[in-house]
């Protein structure tokens, strides 16, 4: 059998519990890492003074972590420069903050070859490599220069821009010929999908036949691939003791209040700033349920280096305490807004004691915080998911209540019919999502990722570079 080679910018070691902050992207991967005895390679978010390539690798929980330290000028052209400064904003379609500088460029294509010369060494030639996100689109390209023919698949776990905004971008051209060094690219919905393959044919002259891709020569397989949480493990981490204990506080501190919970990493593409605009329309429309309700929105702080993350701090601190300042009373606070990570089990006991999941971000190639708010839930009494139409799971999650989180009059209407929503609807409306959560789970997305990779043929040329 074949071994995995995942590479990914960071590598989060498996803690082999649940109490850690660990994502769903690292309990997923891992367990492709434990059956198909693979390593983990990306950078140990360590700088070092002169970049040596020296690996440390490391065996924790049957799975081998292989890391390295960047310089500090890596750090800022690569990583807190072109992917956070330039393509994050521009693939989330926010082209009014993406920063278009050739040092970044520069920087992003010297660390993805610096990637490539120390994981080289590392791949045999039965391995199959798997590359995650957009920190390393041109990785499958400069493997495939340094000779590597190995069977290689590449993820995008964010959106794919439109190609009017992705033409903006001065590389845009070389970078999207570079996917095609890979034999199957990946992404979240047929939407990012559709975007991707517009690019190509219209701005490259590529073409398309189904799912295979070709330019220059060249053919690839693009499939649109919906990540999902492991819907069980989720289910019962908010049954344990842990979690169990979070709900317990939290509804001891709700007093009777219903509960509306937010869980995002402090971003822009979270729509943060809009959520709170949409709360404080519906406290201002609604005056006889203000009392009745109270908005937790739990967002650590990510990015911290990267000025427009401070911005958006700053502006979230001013909006929560105007809106507390305008409406709370002397034993009401409307929203608590809280700026740490907490352990999976505890977030899944809040997620339970929550009425409401409040998931609204502008622009989102997944959402996996939806999956987990419905996973957690009461079966006899759960709650109502609120998602918006721009996050990449609204395409599974159809029974949510959808919204526009443009519009704080639609998330006004959203929070209060999620409110007064009777019992049985919500149990049936649940049902039906925790179907889609259950049956499309992260096992399933691998797997059908790793099948379509497994499955193409390994090119006789495939050591040649990419056009
Ligand atoms: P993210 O932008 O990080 O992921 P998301 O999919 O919501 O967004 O995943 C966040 C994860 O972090 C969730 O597992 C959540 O539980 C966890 N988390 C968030 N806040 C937390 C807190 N305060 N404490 C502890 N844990 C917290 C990117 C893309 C998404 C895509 C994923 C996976 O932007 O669109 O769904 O990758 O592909």
């Amino acid at each position: 059998m074949s071994r995995l080679i995942v590479i990914s910018n960071r590598v989060s070691a498996p803690t082999g519990s649940h109490s850690g902050a660990q994502g769903g992207l690292a309990v997923a991967l891992s367990a492709a890492l434990r059956e198909y005895r693979g390593i983990w390679f990306g950078w140990s978010g360590e700088t070092t003074e002169q970049f040596t390539g020296h690996i440390n690798l490391q065996r924790a929980h049957d799975i081998t972590t292989a890391t390295v330290d960047l310089e500090a000028q890596d750090v800022e052209e690569y990583y807190d420069g072109y992917a956070n400064r330039t393509l994050w904003p521009l693939f989330h379609y926010r082209i009014d903050l993406a920063e278009y500088e050739r040092g970044f460029a520069g920087g992003y294509q010297r660390v993805n070859q610096r990637f490539a010369d120390t994981v080289r060494p590392l791949i045999e030639p039965d391995d199959v490599v798997w590359v995650q996100d957009y920190h390393l689109l041109p990785l499958g390209d400069e493997l495939r220069k340094r000779g590597c023919a190995n069977r290689i698949g590449f993820f995008l776990h964010i959106p794919w821009p439109p190609l009017r905004l992705l033409s903006t971008l001065p590389e845009a051209a070389q970078l999207v010929r570079t996917l095609f060094a890979y034999d199957v690219v990946g992404l979240h919905t047929e939407e990012w999908l559709e975007s991707f393959r517009d690019f190509v044919v219209t701005e490259l002259g590529g073409t398309v036949d189904g799912d295979v891709v070709s330019l220059d020569g060249r053919s690839i397989r693009a499939i649109a691939c919906p990540i999902g949480i492991d819907a069980k493990e989720f289910a019962a981490l908010s049954r344990s003791t842990r979690a169990r204990l979070a709900f317990r506080q939290m509804r001891d501190s709700a007093v009777g209040r219903d509960m509306i919970v937010g869980v995002d990493r402090l971003d822009y593409s979270k729509g943060l700033e809009e959520r709170f605009l949409g709360y404080e329309r519906f406290l201002k429309e609604h005056p006889g349920e203000r009392k009745e309700v109270f908005l937790l929105q739990i967002a650590p702080p990510s990015r911290g280096s990267v000025e427009t993350y401070q911005k958006i701090r700053t502006g979230l601190e001013g909006l929560s305490g105007r809106i507390n300042g305008a409406f709370a009373d002397l034993d009401w606070v409307p929203i608590r807004y809280v700026n740490q990570g907490y352990p999976r089990d505890v977030l899944a006991g809040v997620y339970r004691a929550a009425k409401i999941g409040l998931v609204t971000p502008l622009r989102d190639g997944m959402n996996l915080v939806a999956k987990e708010y419905v996973a957690a839930q009461d079966p006899e009494d759960p709650g109502v998911l609120i998602l918006s139409k721009f996050a990449g799971a609204a395409i599974q999650l159809k029974q949510a209540v959808i919204v526009n989180p443009y519009s704080a009059e639609e998330m006004s209407d959203a929070i209060i019919t999620a409110l007064k929503m009777p019992r049985e609807e919500r149990i049936e409306r649940w049902r039906a999502l925790m179907d889609n959560v259950e049956r499309e789970d992260v096992i399933w997305w691998r797997q059908r990722f790793t099948d379509v990779l497994l499955n193409v043929p390994q090119a006789a040329d495939a050591a040649a570079p990419a056009p």
